[in-house]
């Protein structure tokens, strides 16, 4: 089996590691976050996505202020950036040697002298020695180039901590459900996401999400690219109607995040572009094309998005006769910035 598709449709494994970690070391990274004023959240690609999705959590899950930024805009226009108040970074990064994410970290700590939490598949590598502390999430280590299970994971260990630091303990309690619900929903995916991979009548896609979903959509939407090899970008769900549904017609895939919070309105963007001639896909709960029916906290179903969405990607470049396991002109890690 290509080590791709294995490690996408093992990933729930890598979850619970991620869970207990988060819990059992929240006596050392909590304090760092209940000092701070503010959160940033840092990576590059997928890791700066996954930034973009843990910042809108936390931030709605907290009420605490919190962004999430490319490492590469904390490096070099850290002004841009650092705003008044005393800031804690929160620095993501499979490989822990991305240069742009240890330059960041570098640069925050000049700049604020404020904590640095890391969040990372491998102890060994300079991030989690740079960091005040590490939660290191071995099982979600990957031999794949594209990251899968590694960013699911380490985006559930971000959920953790929004949980916990909330103090919302139906939450916390209801994360052990992931990993058991993960183990059973993948396969399921599989079966819906298969077809929809294999049919090459779509020449582009477009990835709608809110809130934390729009940090997941923008993260689909680079599975796809990266795999697949496919026009692919990312909206907030009504966003799209500002321009870039002139894209909606036949050829035009349109698949929809859907929140239960807004869904009448993200519903009826996809209804609005499908009588304009896209095909849509939607997920959710209930009642959409894939249903999680997880019976699971909204604030904890982001992470379920993922798997069918990567999938649809992986099956994508089969079809087309791409190899996923060496995706073109990717490495796993980027030293620029040394
Ligand atoms: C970040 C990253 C990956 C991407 C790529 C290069 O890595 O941008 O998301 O797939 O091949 O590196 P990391 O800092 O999370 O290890």
């Amino acid at each position: 089996m290509s080590i791709t598709l294995d490690e996408i449709l093992t990933q729930a494994d890598a979850w619970e590691e991620a869970i207990d970690k988060t819990l059992i070391q929240s006596k050392t990274w909590l304090p760092l976050l209940d000092t701070a004023s503010y959160v940033l959240f840092t990576g590059c690609g997928s890791t700066y996505y996954l930034s973009l999705a843990a910042s809108s959590l936390f931030q709605s899950l907290t009420h605490r202020p919190a962004r999430g930024v490319p490492g590469s805009e904390l490096a070099l226009n850290g002004d841009t950036v650092l705003g008044p108040g005393k800031p804690a970074l929160v620095a993501v990064s499979r490989s822990g040697a991305t240069g742009e994410t240890l330059r960041a970290v570098e640069h925050f700590q000049k700049q604020t002298g404020g904590p640095v939490i890391a969040i990372t598949t491998d102890k060994d590598q300079p991030l989690a020695t740079l960091a005040d502390t590490a939660i290191v999430i071995e099982s979600g280590q990957e031999k794949s180039v594209v990251q899968t299970r590694s960013f699911s994971s380490m985006y559930i260990t971000t959920a953790a901590m929004a949980a916990i630091a909330a103090k919302r303990s139906d939450l916390t309690n209801a994360l052990h459900e992931l990993p058991d619900f993960g183990r059973q929903y993948i396969p399921r995916a599989n079966l819906v996401a298969e077809p929809i991979g294999w049919d090459l009548r779509f020449s582009q896609f477009y990835f709608l999400g809110s809130g934390p979903l729009y940090g997941l959509a923008s993260e689909a939407s680079l599975k796809m690219k990266e795999m697949s090899l496919s026009v692919s970008e990312p909206f907030h769900f009504l966003e799209f109607r500002h321009g870039p549904m002139s894209m909606a017609g036949s050829g035009t895939m349109i698949v929809g995040l859907l929140s239960e919070q807004n869904r009448q309105h993200e519903q009826a963007v996809l209804d609005e572009m499908k009588q304009l001639g896209a095909e849509t896909l939607s997920l959710g709960e209930i009642g959409s094309t894939i249903a999680f029916q997880s019976g699971l906290p909204e604030p904890l179903r982001g992470v379920l998005y993922l798997p069918p969405l990567q999938l649809i990607a992986y099956h994508r470049a089969i079809a087309r006769g791409l190899d996923p396991d060496h995706p073109r002109n990717l490495s796993a890690v980027v030293r620029v910035l040394q």
